[in-house]
């Protein structure tokens, strides 16, 4: 049987990386394939709302155009001919409910960092590389992530995390990758973002820093012509820079 053909990650890759001054993550679909826990979060919360939506993973792929819970639950409520009325405040409710179940299915363990990820960390931090979050999620949903896959001190190795809700604009648009460059008090080009989706690919690029896509299980067909390298996982990046 012929041997698989190694995955070659580009040495350009690994370069790109050992000479950013900071490496700034994407959380879901970057760090770990959360995305199923979170469609499976929002369903539970549809039934406990006594809605009857059911978002399937067609559904879901096509409503993550949308970035933020909140906004992509209004955009589904727009599109149905015949929906109850939501409010607000309702839509917040729902989305609380769906955080917490959210936190009770990471809490289960079954979601792990993705390969190579946490090998990233300790090869940057052995570096002594600086290492910052900005993600369209909530504080609450990394530190349930986060927490279970790092530890209680995750956060001690991350100078700067700006979420979703931080910042006016959610990606695309370039906002909490300006918030973080703000934060860190670095350039654009001596940051690394590492991204897995069209969106946060726009915000990072908008942002002037230049972007290492991992594909991801929900946006592998998106358009990353304009990312430095893409990448199917980190496994062999994160070998790559240790040596
Ligand atoms: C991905 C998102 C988030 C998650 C759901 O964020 O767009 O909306 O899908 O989390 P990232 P919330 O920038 O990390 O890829 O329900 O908390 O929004
Ligand atoms: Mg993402």
């Amino acid at each position: 049987m012929q041997a698989e053909a190694a995955t070659i990650t580009p040495s350009g890759a690994a370069e790109l990386i050992q000479n950013a001054a900071a490496l700034i993550f994407d959380v879901d679909g970057t760090l770990a394939e959360t995305e199923e826990l979170h469609r499976r979060a929002f369903n539970h919360a549809f039934a406990r709302h006594g809605l009857d939506w059911h978002w399937d993973r067609t559904v879901y792929r096509d409503l993550l155009r949308v970035t933020g819970g909140k906004e992509r639950i209004r955009a589904f409520h727009t599109r149905q001919w015949v929906a109850p009325s939501l409010s607000d405040a309702e839509i917040a409710e729902l989305h609380r409910i769906k955080t917490a179940h959210y936190a009770e299915l990471v809490d289960t363990g079954c979601c792990r960092l993705r390969p190579g990820v946490a090998d990233l960390f300790t090869a940057a931090k052995g570096r002594g590389q600086r290492l910052a979050i900005a993600t369209t999620t909530s504080h609450g949903n990394i530190e349930a992530l986060l927490s279970r896959a790092l530890g209680p001190r995750w956060a001690a190795d991350f100078e700067a995390t700006v979420v979703g809700d931080d910042v006016r604009h959610k990606k695309p648009a370039p906002d909490v990758y300006l918030e973080i460059l703000a934060r860190l008090k670095l350039a654009p080009p001596d940051c690394v973002a590492i991204e897995d989706s069209a969106n946060g690919l726009v915000a990072a690029t908008r942002a002037g820093i230049p972007v290492l896509i991992t594909r991801s299980m929900y946006f592998r067909e998106d358009d990353f012509r304009d990312a430095r390298f893409v990448l199917d996982d980190l496994s062999e990046l994160a070998i790559q820079i240790k040596n």
